[in-house]
């Protein structure tokens, strides 16, 4: 064995495995209670030094658990262009992240050479954490497993999920992606955003609200500002002075429960935005004048964003094909109005924005979002430079030029690595001020069906499995027919259920004609889940 992995060996001592817990590298990372992550931190290091050195770039690791709450962590690997981890390497870190301390080195031996990697080549590591107090402590065990493989590494300290995959990008890309630091992020978001406003507006009220789930979009959204010149008022709430990370706040909390955040006093048109624990997911909100509830999720945003681009490229006279991606979590009106009224192909993935990713690479123009508000749009390298290509040339009509500067202009608001709050933000606030939309008028370009997302307690999630994009399970045995009995019992029914992969539950999703039934038929759908997979705990009480 050589002398590295020695070393981490005796490196793991001071980082050691808790006993009978088995780590997963499940949808995001891996994510667990921060008390019993240590070790994982310690491992992930030795495995970013081993990425970097097999890609020979720079990659990251972010220490996040993003929506989870607060005493919860978790770590994520980003790739040199600021994308997911490689599939396949989620195994050898669960690999890694479950050996017992003193196989470590053989573990790591069978991940170089599976994919003969050139262990004394050099390894650079970027990392950043989010705003919670276990992040310190486990940053420095991650910190250790990168200095035992002798890699260099930058602390970024605190930083946004999405800041962390552009800066990644930005460094390998030499700078062709954007000025690889904070401020530079800042900058390159802000030009592009102040580029495409216009002046005042009827309907558009540059003001709004903004629920930072007392995390770190929160902060970085006030820096944000300082580079916006009055153009947008911003207030921050849920700022993490006082409230607990995503307690009762978070783009999570209100998509789930389909209410405003604790923590904001909202009157009825004003426009509100909230964000999740690490700010790569957005979704906005606002009271109707009769005070009731309205939310703008991650399908309205797609829709809106489609909507856009598709316009600027018709008007370009372009010839890039946009498509849509989406998850079995789409609400279904959202899904007939691309198809039916938009004429937009869509794609349905599987949960995860690795997924969604993947499958927007197919069009010129992919825009990706899951409902959840985690999303973005992807250019291929061929619209880009025919987008660029026809912003500056001067034989084109006018008009054409005009819409193609735009597209590039959007191109740099958008953070096309991942999903990213900020910059969907300020997407979703250049449209509605292009349009003079005010909330109301982006809401109604279609009517949500009623929907009701639960979760599950089961003794091992991994006993429902799914296929065709997680739309239909597998097993237990007898469960997808109980729910085709169910979802059969309604106008516009349809259900599904799925392991969560951040969360130790099984998620049930249900919709239907009304909130009533969306309602009753979720509450089925858990008590089949609880009776067939294993459930603990009280049966689910409707
Ligand atoms: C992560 C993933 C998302 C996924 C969400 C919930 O979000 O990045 O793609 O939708 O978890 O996943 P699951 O239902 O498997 O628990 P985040 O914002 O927590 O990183």
């Amino acid at each position: 064995m050589s002398d590295i992995l020695v070393e981490a060996v005796k490196g793991a001592a001071a980082h050691p495995r808790p006993e009978g817990i088995k780590f997963a590298y499940g949808t995001a990372g891996f994510r667990d209670k921060a008390t019993i992550l240590d070790s994982v931190m310690y491992r992930m290091g030795l495995l970013a030094a081993l990425r970097s050195k097999a890609k020979k770039a720079t990659v990251a690791a972010m220490i996040t658990a993003s929506h989870n709450p607060e005493p919860d962590n978790g770590v994520k690997l980003v790739d040199p262009m600021g994308e997911m981890l490689e599939a396949a390497w989620e195994k050898h870190a669960t690999d890694l992240a479950n050996a017992k301390d003193e196989d470590i080195g053989s573990a790591l031996q069978r991940i170089i050479d599976a994919v003969d990697i050139d262990i004394s080549l050099p390894a650079d590591v970027f990392v950043a954490r989010d705003t919670r107090p276990s992040g310190p402590p486990l940053t420095q065990a991650l910190l250790d497993g990168l200095k035992v493989m002798g890699s260099t590494f930058t602390d970024f300290g605190i930083l946004t999920t999405p800041q962390l995959h552009y800066l990644v990008r930005c460094h390998n890309s030499k700078g062709a992606y954007g000025e690889p630091t904070e401020d530079g992020y800042y900058k390159k978001l802000a030009e592009a955003f102040l580029k495409l406003r216009e002046g005042t507006k009827k309907k558009y009220v540059p003001d709004v609200i903004l629920d930072g789930a007392n995390g770190v979009g929160a902060l970085k959204t006030r820096k944000l500002q300082a580079h916006l010149n009055d153009t947008l008022k911003i207030t921050v709430c849920n700022d993490g002075s006082s409230g607990k990370l995503n307690e009762k706040c978070g783009a999570d909390f209100v998509k789930v429960q389909q209410m405003p955040p604790a923590g904001m006093d909202i009157q009825p048109g004003q426009r509100c935005v909230s964000f999740d624990g690490d700010a790569d997911r957005v979704v906005f909100f606002y009271l109707n004048k009769d005070g009731v509830f309205n939310l703008l999720d991650g399908d309205k945003i797609s829709t809106l964003i489609a909507g856009y681009l598709g316009e600027l490229v018709s008007a370009s006279g372009l010839q890039l094909n946009i498509g849509v991606v989406q998850t079995a979590y789409a609400n279904g009106s959202s899904t007939r109005y691309l198809e039916d009224v938009m004429k937009v192909p869509v794609s349905c993935a599987k949960t995860g924005v690795k997924h969604l990713h993947h499958k927007a690479l197919e069009f010129d123009v992919g825009v990706y979002f899951e409902a959840n508000g985690h999303g973005t749009v992807l250019f291929s390298d061929q619209a880009e430079q025919k987008i660029k290509a026809a912003s500056q040339d001067d034989s084109l009509e006018c008009s054409r030029r005009e819409a193609a500067t735009r597209l590039t202009l959007m191109m740099d608001l958008i953070n096309q690595t991942v999903g990213d709050a900020i910059s969907d933000f300020l997407v979703v606030e250049t449209i509605l001020s292009t349009r003079d939309w005010a909330a109301d008028d982006w809401n109604m370009q279609y009517r949500d069906l009623p929907s009701r997302l639960l979760k599950i307690k089961v003794k091992d999630r991994t006993a429902v499995q799914t296929t065709d994009a997680e739309r239909c399970a597998t097993a237990p045995a007898g469960l997808q027919e109980a729910i085709n009995k169910l979802v059969a019992k309604y106008q516009q029914g349809r259900s599904f259920v799925r392991p969560s992969g951040t969360e130790d539950v099984v998620r049930v999703f249900a919709e239907a004609d009304t909130q009533a039934n969306a309602d009753v038929l979720a509450h089925e759908v858990s008590v089949q889940v609880y009776q067939l997979a294993g459930g603990v705990g009280d049966q689910p009480q409707p």
